[in-house]
């Protein structure tokens, strides 16, 4: 039988892996589109990507004077953000995922999505995005192909990951082993909107939505949920975390990888600038929101970042809070779900100077009654353009700290470090963290959020931490892992720590500890915490020893409360969950009882 298909004009390199070229047929015909365009990831292709975008109105140039090749994005008013409960893992068993993923069977997973996607690019440009996670030549990289009808999505990937050319070439010698990820937008109805994740095929399927995590394939779907299954598979780590290099004035630099939830100071940390009184510290920023980290032969953990760009959030973002990120986002920058002046500049909440904005994010008049910039509004931005940006070392670089954090108005103390690998996995487990406006649904709800991964860990929970204690016991020096709180407050609803830059002043802390600098410390049932000498607050304004000791105040009675609390978490995902790990939590929160 002939084949009745009449293949749309095809543009720029064909591969030459057959497994990839097979899947592009196989998508044409069923997606139908007009074009295919396979990217290259040059810069003369992003300029006609972001010219033809600006022509057919889907782009805005910013003000080409002050915002050099920046262009603001709106995105459909009903898709600002991840949609967590459109988010699947499908796998043959349902157990595989957990209580913490909506599961679908891979024929249901399929069917769903595979109904809507025929026919969806008629009258539409296929892209094709070929791309790597992680630097390319690292032992780290992993490689990917997302098809999809966004020019707006290709122009992130060109930012987020190393895309184009080079990472095609070494797809044509992987055989099988790449990421397929289809992406179509449709007609952007969240009644026709699914993230359907496909472990065992290493396949992504997303439609319906044209925003961040939902639609640029390589940063949580590929980059954590499918790679934290696949790590789980292989013996590493790959986490929502932020990795930075601490310099002190001996020149002496220590890695530390955090986790916390979306929305919660991730980039502003990873980007920090200690205050003038921290003369010759410095923080380098290796990554802001994802690592992958591996055992090495040397018995250590080592990371790296698996991203080429920051997908931040913008509204916040100033000279006070994260000043190189103000400077980094002054070009080269696509600002999603910004207001704008009347002199065509961004503008957000908490911006600097004295500008008011005219436009808000919706495209209507400004008039003050709703905020100008969406909360989750993001920059894309080339991580080179990051004044503190360290250059990728592909070999990872070795971590001494792992730190987790939550954003916990009572409760849990500034800084505090656990005893052993096994409680600082328990420390990581109990985070319950305020939700954000980086995912859909209701702000500022707590709830659990177990190493800032609920979002995102592929698998279910309760192996999850099994495989976190299988980790630790295959290193001969697993790092010392903390935990921090920036945000806990009096009881008049104001933040007891200045936090932001100030925040060296705990991780001066943490990098002595680690480095074996300060050896005494004051136990209690949850861990070491800190003498109050040994935090530095000289020289912070309206802050003095007091507030250091409420924050770093330990309610014994309603931690242990807590505690209880995590543990019946913990016991829902039995029998997955590790037992060592609820004994550990059952014996601190009796011990905290009865101290
Ligand atoms: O939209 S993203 O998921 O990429 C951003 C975030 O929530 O961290
Ligand atoms: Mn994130």
């Amino acid at each position: 039988m002939t084949d009745q298909i009449q293949y749309p004009p095809y543009k720029g390199t064909t591969s030459k892996n057959s497994f990839l070229t097979e899947w592009i047929s196989h998508v044409i015909k069923q997606v139908q589109p007009n074009d295919v365009m396979m990217c290259d990831g040059s810069d003369a292709e992003y300029q006609t990507l972001t010219n033809q975008m600006v022509k057919d109105q889907q782009l805005f140039r910013l003000n080409k004077e002050t915002y050099p090749d920046c262009f603001l994005y709106r995105s459909d008013v009903g898709d600002v953000a991840r949609s967590e409960h459109l988010t699947f893992i499908c796998t043959k068993n349902k157990e595989t995922v957990g209580t913490n993923n909506n599961w679908l069977t891979p024929d249901q997973g399929h069917q769903r999505v595979d109904d809507l996607l025929a026919g969806s690019m008629k009258g539409r440009t296929m892209y094709i995005v070929p791309y790597c996670m992680a630097p390319i030549n690292s032992p780290y990289a992993q490689f990917g192909v997302e098809i999809t009808d966004s020019p707006y999505v290709v122009i992130n990937m060109k930012i987020m990951t190393r895309m184009g050319a080079q990472a095609l070439q070494k797809i044509d010698h992987l055989g099988s082993q790449f990421v397929r990820g289809l992406h179509s937008i449709l007609d952007l109805s969240p009644q026709r909107r699914w993230v359907m994740h496909f472990p065992d095929e290493m396949m992504i399927k997303s439609v319906g939505s044209g925003y961040g995590g939902n639609a640029l394939l390589g940063k949580k779907c590929h980059g954590l949920r499918l790679a934290s299954y696949q790590a789980q598979k292989q013996g590493w780590l790959a986490e929502h975390m932020l990795i930075v290099g601490i310099e002190n004035p001996q020149g002496e630099k220590t890695y530390i990888a955090a986790a916390f939830p979306s929305a919660c100071g991730k980039t502003n940390l990873a980007m920090l600038i200690p205050p003038q009184s921290y003369k010759g510290w410095k923080v380098w920023t290796v990554g802001d929101d994802i690592a992958w980290l591996r055992p090495h032969t040397d018995g250590r953990l080592w990371a790296v970042n698996p991203e080429n760009g920051f997908f931040g959030v913008v509204p916040g973002t100033s000279e006070k809070t994260n000043p190189h990120a103000a400077q980094m986002i002054k070009q080269n920058t696509i600002f999603t779900n910004v207001a704008m002046t009347s002199n065509h500049e961004p503008w957000w909440e908490g911006k600097d100077g004295d500008q008011t904005p005219h436009i808000t994010w919706k495209n209507m008049d400004y008039d003050g009654s709703e905020p100008g910039a969406h909360p989750n509004a993001r920059f894309t931005v080339s991580c080179d353009e990051c004044p503190s940006y360290e250059p990728p070392h592909p070999e990872g670089v070795p971590i001494s700290a792992i730190l987790f954090g939550s954003r916990r108005a009572e409760l849990v103390p500034l800084v505090f470090q656990t005893k052993n690998w096994l409680e600082g996995v328990l420390a990581g487990a109990a985070m319950c963290s305020e939700t954000t406006a980086a995912a859909t649904g209701k702000v500022g709800v707590l709830r659990n959020d177990p190493m800032a991964m609920r979002p995102f860990c592929g698998y279910n929970y309760g192996d999850y931490w099994a495989h976190w204690l299988k980790v630790g016991e295959s290193l001969h020096q697993p790092p010392p892992i903390f935990h921090v709180n920036w945000f806990r407050q009096d009881s008049d609803g104001s933040f007891l720590w200045p936090g932001f830059g100030e925040n060296i002043r705990v991780l001066e802390w943490i990098v002595s500890r680690t480095r074996g600098q300060i050896s005494s410390a004051h136990t209690t049932p949850l861990g070491y915490l800190p003498h109050t000498k040994d935090i530095n607050i000289e020289g912070l304004t309206s802050f003095d020893e007091t507030q250091l000791k409420a924050l770093l105040h330990i309610d014994e009675s309603q931690y242990s409360k807590h505690l209880n609390e995590v543990l019946q978490y913990l016991e829902s995902f039995k029998p997955h969950t590790p037992e060592a790990l609820i004994a550990s939590c059952r014996d601190m929160s009796r011990l905290m009882m009865s101290s």
